[in-house]
């Protein structure tokens, strides 16, 4: 566990600069009527989960190139993310991954996340791969199977997925399906779609009066013909039948190039129907890189929508980081993630929303740009370290993570040869 003071001992070579750059900004912000203690408070909320895969090197279905010193227990991955959370300050909660990661003690593993100051974010189910021992193969799909074994099987699983999250303080299900098929002509479309229906009515059956249901969509991988839930439409089509707990999760990997996000982002929260929120970031399909690597304005877009939601008061999607580290180390790749998300957040509060809305009605697309653009190209990051110092985190947390060789120290603790369980 790290120590406050560590921390603050490094934040005292920077303290000098940082001072100088977030007193600029203020100076800046102040003229265009902008109260930087108030967006340094909304930052410092603004809090996204970590899912217990996302702490091991993650690989393609080429290869994997594990790094060392990854956590190969639950215990360890908790204390992976409250390493995160004491040097961003950002991450106070974790998403687990069912069955990869069952609490065999859920008493003493909240205990453990308390210690490190870490909620128990939404549960994930898994019916894209068999389990060792498992009668029945999800080859051929899960809660859309064309057997009715098959469906009770991942049923049943999703309402055990359930019940470890109730024994955590978890207060949502994530259900991503792998369903679908490779070749035209293999699946029935409508069947399959709603013997989906049907299995989801069974697990939302279970779910307690105070859950919710997130629904993510895909438009291919695994399967590369079709996918029962292939996009936000069909994704919202199940959410409306099922009920108020149900809503629709975006996931940015998770649309073909090009796709309007934002508009999407947008069309949900309009409809109050927008529960999760997976970030990532991808140049061609799934590729869940690192938050903002990529396309920093499309996620700056999206956020923009986001707040314009939030700020009509629409509820406030349940964050999470969903990537995969190939070539970085995860911590690192996650601090990263962490640091482009809360950046485009604040510059989406910069936003000034009134006179936004004026250009808009008078269709001044000109004047519509230049607000957008004036927030993107607000340098914001002294905002964001605030928020962080504030909270007891590092003004430069990988600096710090550096600086101190923690990962030769989880080595040292784990093994070189430790690998991720689950992965
Ligand atoms: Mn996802």
């Amino acid at each position: 566990m790290l120590q406050k003071e560590e921390i603050n001992s490094y934040n005292k070579r920077h303290e000098t600069v940082h001072q100088r750059s977030l007193d600029f900004l203020s100076e800046k912000l102040a003229h265009q009527g902008v109260d930087i203690e108030g967006i340094i408070n909304k930052t410092r909320y603004f809090q996204v989960a970590v899912p217990s895969w996302a702490l091991g090197t993650g690989g393609t279905r080429f290869g994997r190139f594990s790094g060392g010193g990854e956590p190969g227990s639950l215990e360890e991955k908790i204390a992976d993310v409250g390493l995160l959370h004491a040097l961003t300050a950002s991450c106070n909660a974790i998403s687990l991954h069912i069955p990869w990661d069952i609490p065999q003690d859920a008493g003493a593993v909240k205990a453990l996340a308390a210690k490190h100051g870490l909620l128990f974010d939404a549960v994930n189910s898994n019916t894209f791969q068999d389990q060792s021992g498992q009668g029945q193969s999800y080859k051929y799909g899960s809660l859309s199977h064309t057997s009715a074994i098959v469906r009770q099987l991942a049923i049943d699983h999703n309402k055990e997925v359930i019940d470890h999250g109730m024994a955590l303080g978890s207060k949502a299900l994530t259900v991503w399906l792998s369903d679908g098929s490779c070749f035209p002509g293999q699946q029935n479309f409508r069947k399959a779609l709603s013997r989906t229906l049907e299995s989801l009515q069974q697990i939302y059956k279970h779910l307690p009066s105070d859950w919710k249901i997130f629904i993510e969509y895909k438009p291919y991988e695994p399967n590369f013909y079709s996918t029962v839930i292939q996009d936000w439409g069909t994704s919202s089509f199940l959410a409306n039948q099922l009920g108020e707990k149900a809503f629709t999760l975006v996931d940015l990997g998770h649309h073909l190039p090009n796709t309007n996000i934002e508009q999407i982002v947008a069309t949900l929260m309009m409809q109050q129907k927008l529960g999760g929120f997976h970030f990532n970031d991808s140049k061609f399909g799934d590729d869940d890189l690192t938050t903002g690597s990529i396309k920093p304005y499309q996620l700056f877009l999206i956020f923009n929508e986001l707040v314009e939601g939030m700020t009509s008061g629409d509820p406030e999607p349940a964050w999470m980081i969903d990537a995969s580290h190939n070539v970085k180390d995860p911590l690192e790749d996650l601090m990263q993630s962490l640091e482009a998300i809360r950046i485009a957040y604040v510059q989406a509060l910069l936003v000034d929303r009134v006179t936004l809305h004026e250009a808009q009605e008078a269709n001044d697309a000109v004047s519509a740009q230049n607000i957008l653009q004036d927030a993107f190209r607000t340098d914001v990051r002294a905002i964001v370290a605030e928020a962080r110092r504030v909270d007891g985190g590092a003004l430069d947390p990988i600096g710090v993570f550096r600086a101190m060789d923690i990962r030769k120290q989880l080595i040292g603790q784990r093994g070189e040869k430790a690998i991720a369980t689950g992965l």
